[in-house]
């Protein structure tokens, strides 16, 4: 609970305010309530203000403050993170340097296909920045109307596009970043090419607020395809998916930029708890993918995927497939697919499992670790969906909501444990996109290599010496 003795003194309150002034502090209750817990309502802080600098000048000012006087803070984007790396610690000492007025797109170059935007800009706003100039920016996210660019580069964002486009991290060209101490580092190159020397913007991009707060980037521009195609497959175990996976990329190439997966009872939780959805397929099957292909020319996407699907139809692959050919038929697909996140908040208690393999080792794990799940939990409901065509599954375990949390706390730790060591011996990743924060911190620990743990505990000790940036996350 909120330890009074810890909280802000005056004279600190008094040197924020006069940084940022009224519209930039804010101390009342109600106002700091949203910013104190996350966003799937699972961790609960108590912060002890919340600062909103309006440009980075500002950030900095605040920032050498809190050096000075070794305050914690925890910076804050759109507050959609599933870690909850943005959420403070319940001490009522750790500030929240929220970014949402950061908020300028400072320039758009078509001809260098570059976007530099600040930290709080809205993924959705960057997308209709490039959009505006005839350009494309491919990052793709459910919560992009919410989240902003700072927390998609401290999160290194995934989403739907990876497959063709990449993580945020490949749409990164440069970064501003405003140090604990409270120093600028300048790096807003708009280069494709820069060999001067370790790569800090790859440090700090995935940092999750730990090593400085990110204030603006320079984002890559794509070209626009005109041309979008979804379908919707229905197959009968993963297997086939993999095989669909990979002749669609043979044949499609560059064309194929989304290949999502989703099993039965992911799809039969949307249906039940998100409005206007329809099943996508007359029947039911045990595995489902939603697929996409985008052109930047006019060219026969239809008659490209026709014939890949009728072939897969053929060999016994694809059971069932529809296909999307207008907007609202595409997006009514999409909406299925972006409710899962929504309908595992209304349906109960999901133990998520934000997990990377080599592609190839999906169907063998998914056996495995569906079999691993039963053993420790014989009742769990296994909602299972992801972004398969970059091998990043969702593998999330959903119990009801009236389950107390006690009784979750028996099993939940050898459920992480069976599903992670599992996919540890697959070489794989136990944080694919969403980040570590505080729920993977401790697990962090058990996998890593000692080597690989101390060479980021001696990065974090060199930038963050005070342990101001966001204390409780990640390391
Ligand atoms: P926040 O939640 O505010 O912060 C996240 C982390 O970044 C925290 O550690 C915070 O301290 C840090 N941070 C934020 N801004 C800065 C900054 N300027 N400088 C330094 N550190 C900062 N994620 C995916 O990867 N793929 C998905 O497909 C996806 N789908 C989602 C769908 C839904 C419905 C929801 C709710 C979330 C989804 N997410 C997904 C998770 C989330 O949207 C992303 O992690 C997103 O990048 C977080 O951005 P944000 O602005 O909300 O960051
Ligand atoms: C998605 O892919 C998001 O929809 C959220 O990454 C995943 O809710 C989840 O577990
Ligand atoms: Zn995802």
């Amino acid at each position: 609970m909120s330890d009074p003795t810890r909280a802000l003194s005056t004279s600190f309150l008094q040197k924020l305010h006069a940084i940022v002034g009224d519209a930039g502090l804010v101390q009342d209750e109600q106002a700091k309530a949203a910013c104190d817990v996350d966003w799937l309502k699972k961790w609960q802080g108590v912060s002890s203000a919340v600062v909103r600098p309006a440009n980075t000048a500002e950030v900095a000012a605040v920032m050498r403050l809190c050096h000075e006087t070794r305050t914690p803070v925890v910076t804050q984007g759109g507050n959609t993170g599933m870690s909850g790396g943005a959420t403070p610690d319940d001490s009522g000492a750790q500030l929240i340097l929220s970014t949402t007025r950061l908020k300028q797109i400072r320039e758009v170059d078509p001809l260098n296909n570059t976007v530099t935007v600040e930290a709080g800009v809205l993924l959705a706003n960057v997308q209709s920045a490039a959009d505006d100039v005839n350009r494309y920016f491919p990052l793709s996210l459910g919560s992009e109307g919410s989240c902003t660019i700072g927390g998609n580069l401290a999160t290194n964002a995934g989403g739907i596009a990876v497959l063709r486009y990449g993580n945020t991290r490949d749409l990164v060209l440069g970064i501003e970043v405003v140090l604990p101490n409270g120093d600028i580092w300048n790096g807003l190159r708009a280069l494709r090419k820069d060999n001067t020397g370790y790569s800090l913007r790859d440090l700090f991009i995935g940092s999750e607020g730990t090593l400085g707060v990110v204030t603006a980037a320079v984002l890559k521009l794509f070209p626009k395809p005109t041309t979008r195609l979804s379908a919707w497959l229905g197959c009968d175990d993963m297997d086939a998916l993999l095989e669909v996976l990979a002749r669609m990329r043979n044949d499609c190439g560059d064309r194929l930029v989304a290949f999502e997966m989703l099993t039965e009872d992911a799809l039969a939780l949307v249906l039940e708890h998100v409005t206007d959805v329809r099943r996508p397929l007359a029947g039911k099957h045990p595995y489902h993918a939603l697929v996409e292909l985008a052109d930047t020319r006019d060219a026969e996407l239809g008659s490209l995927l026709e014939s890949v699907l009728e072939k897969a139809m053929e060999d016994g692959l694809v059971q069932d497939a529809a296909i999307g050919a207008n907007l609202a038929q595409r997006q009514a697909f999409w909406k299925v697919r972006e409710g899962i996140s929504q309908a595992q908040v209304r349906a109960g208690k999901a133990i998520k499992h934000d997990i990377a393999l080599p592609i190839s080792s999906l169907p063998g794990f998914v056996d495995r670790a569906v079999d691993a799940v039963k053993q420790v939990k014989p009742d769990a409901r296994v909602i299972n969906f992801g972004h398969m065509g970059d091998g990043n599954l969702h593998f999330n375990v959903l119990v009801p909501l009236d389950t107390p949390d006690a009784e979750l706390k028996s099993w939940i730790h050898a459920l992480n444990r069976v599903v992670h060591d599992l996919v540890s011996a697959s070489n794989g990743s136990i944080s694919a996109e969403h980040g570590v924060g505080q729920l993977r911190r401790d697990e962090l620990r058990h996998y890593k290599s000692e080597t690989e743990f101390g060479l980021m505990m001696l990065i974090k000790q060199s930038l963050d010496p005070n342990q101001i940036m966001n204390p409780g996350k990640l390391i």
